[in-house]
């Protein structure tokens, strides 16, 4: 199991109210408590913060923020000396524009490096800063075009996130190889592995003659979605191969274990067995978007109801396109998405904890590596944030900005934010019930959840009913059991609007696992026609609520893991 740690939010030492390495090294009895393998640690290289960290001014060191090189490599010790492994995030689809790289690049239209970024002139026959004279109409995922004129060379430039995170040219043969070199550095250092920024995007479907298409409108215009030139775009599968022949092959030869998982907006299943299969070697796996978009509309800003039956036809899409070739990756939450609990569960305090443990008991029971994302093994719920100065975010303060500018009633657009903003998933680790919740001793830079007077670490580590102590029985299970591990996935119950169930099988052995994703009473007769037989004389395996028994009905957000085969003479 990997263990995402977004360091800002984590554990502050220096009370200065940013979290910080030193705080995740005194914090590892947590993750070792959990049963944590893996510890991917979002970006901690010098940065000016526009993007928490996805803005990268220098890829070999640590933000003073954050702390030193050698508080790092105390980190690493510790979490090696302890048996886990430590993937970086490796943000190579773009840099900071505080990157030496990109001044060099901006300075002249004759440096050297004026070609390692997307530089354009102003569309044909417009003036540079004219209405309409970006070289393409693509928007950015952060609101806004996604290129900015440069002054000092009248030409454009190309950011398909903030303004501040130039998009580097990968068709530069130079830009790959630095980009190889920053990886084998973090290597040698003795690094686990990496977690791949948007590493889909980082070929762009451009013409022999430098030319880039417009993408189609969106909405009224009179910016277009690009992501049929940059969504893995016509060389992405070479460049992911040339990187492993380059940077991993050898030393994986040589008996590394290391571990690559591409995040990949936009990847389809079929894509993702071709990055995903061992033969190709390219990467280990694939962050898909799928599921995380199911209860989006025409974009996240337009939130709609989650439907089972979608939810239950992605997720099975991927275990049946990923079985025999390729490897999910399993995840409900990241620093990106709205707390799990408070999207598809119910994180009211009658079924918190319930909807928590049954989400995750779904979650964890699929084949693949599943993620745990800080705080959801707590259950930490959406921040009750009010206005917009409790926001940090530059994706929802950008979107906030341009919706009022678009005439949008704030009201609405601070409704739509209070479920959706990324900044949910980033207020502090609740760790104890005193102030600050023992995140810091200073003033935290964003604020804590009220609510971590009741969830938090303390009061959860010897509580056998808690969120914390069921991640450790799955985790456990996984640990202990193959047929979790690799058995083979089976979907039941397509239609059902409520119940999401599935076997696993693996040498005769099979799991049934049944989930109760509402908060009402399911009787089990009437489903008995639609699953396998054995029920009657399984055995529970794991159960996120007392009292379970196979053939009792599903109570509000019960899930149950049944054993079939110990029904087996
Ligand atoms: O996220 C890429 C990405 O697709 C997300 O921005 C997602 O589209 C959006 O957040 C959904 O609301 C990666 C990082 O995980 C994210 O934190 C960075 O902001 C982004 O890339 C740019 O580096």
């Amino acid at each position: 199991m990997v263990y995402q740690v977004y360091p800002r939010s984590f554990a502050d030492s220096d009370g200065d109210g940013i979290g910080d390495i030193p705080g995740i090294t005194a914090h590892l009895d947590h993750l070792t408590d959990l049963g944590v393998d893996v510890l991917w640690l979002s970006p901690v290289y010098p940065s000016p913060m526009d993007d928490n960290g996805y803005d990268i001014s220098d890829y070999r060191g640590i933000d003073p923020s954050f702390g030193t090189l050698a508080d790092f490599d105390a980190l690493l010790e510790a979490v090696h000396a302890r048996g886990m492994k430590l993937v970086m995030d490796l943000v190579v689809n773009h840099t900071s524009d505080e990157h030496p790289w990109f001044a060099e690049s901006r300075a002249s239209r004759s440096s050297p490096r004026r070609d390692w970024y997307w530089w354009r002139p102003p569309r044909e026959g417009m003036a540079p800063g004219a209405p309409g004279a970006e070289p393409t109409n693509w928007a950015s995922f952060f609101s806004g075009p996604a290129w900015t004129l440069d002054e000092a060379t009248g030409e454009y430039y190309l950011h398909l996130f903030s303004a501040k995170q130039p998009d580097l040219d990968w068709e530069v043969p130079a830009v790959r190889a630095a980009v190889h070199d920053v990886v084998r550095w973090w290597l040698d250092r003795g690094v686990d592995g990496f977690r791949m920024d948007v590493i889909n995007m980082v070929s762009k479907d451009v013409a022999p003659d430098g030319s880039l298409r417009d993408g189609p409108v969106l909405g009224s215009g009179p910016l277009g979605d690009g992501s049929a030139s940059f969504l893995t775009g016509p060389r992405i599968h070479e460049f992911m191969a040339e990187m492993h022949r380059e940077v991993f092959a050898e030393r994986i030869a040589a008996g590394a274990q290391l571990l690559t998982v591409g995040e990949m907006p936009g990847v389809t299943v079929e894509e993702a067995r071709l990055f995903t299969d061992p033969a190709r070697a390219e990467l280990d796996m694939v962050f898909q978007f799928e599921h995380v978009s199911l209860d989006q509309g025409a974009s996240k800003w337009e939130p709609r109801p989650l439907r089972m039956r979608d939810l239950k036809a992605s997720l099975g899409r991927w275990q049946a396109g990923l079985a025999e070739t390729g490897w999910n990756s399993l995840y409900l939450a990241n620093h990106d998405q709205p707390r799990s609990v408070s999207r598809f569960g119910d994180d009211g305090p009658e079924h918190r904890t319930a909807s928590a443990t049954c989400l995750a008991t779904l979650l964890h029971l699929h084949r693949g590596t599943p993620y745990v994302y800080q705080g959801e093994e707590l259950g930490m719920a959406n921040a009750p944030f009010a206005s917009i100065t409790d926001y940090r975010d530059v994706e929802t303060l950008n979107h906030h900005r341009h919706a009022l500018a678009a005439g949008e009633d704030e009201a609405a657009v601070l409704a739509v934010l209070a479920r959706v903003s990324r900044d949910h998933a980033r207020t502090p680790v609740q760790w104890d019930a005193s102030e600050h919740a023992g995140f810091t001793t200073g003033t935290p830079w964003i604020a804590v959840n009220p609510d971590h007077t009741e969830v938090n670490a303390a009061a959860q580590r010897d509580d056998p009913t808690s969120v914390l102590a069921h991640y450790r029985r799955l985790i456990a299970l996984r640990h202990a059991e193959p047929v979790v591990a690799t058995g083979d996935f089976t979907m039941l119950l397509p239609e059902h609007e409520q119940v999401y169930a599935f076997t696993r099988s693996l040498d005769g052995r099979e799991l049934l696992v049944l989930c109760n994703l509402g908060s009402t009473e399911v009787p089990l007769d009437p489903l008995r026609a639609d699953l396998p037989p054995g029920l009657a004389g399984a055995q529970v395996l794991l159960g996120n609520l007392e009292g379970a028994a196979p053939e009792r009905d599903l109570r509000p957000w019960e899930a149950r893991v049944l054993d079939l085969a110990g029904s087996r003479p």
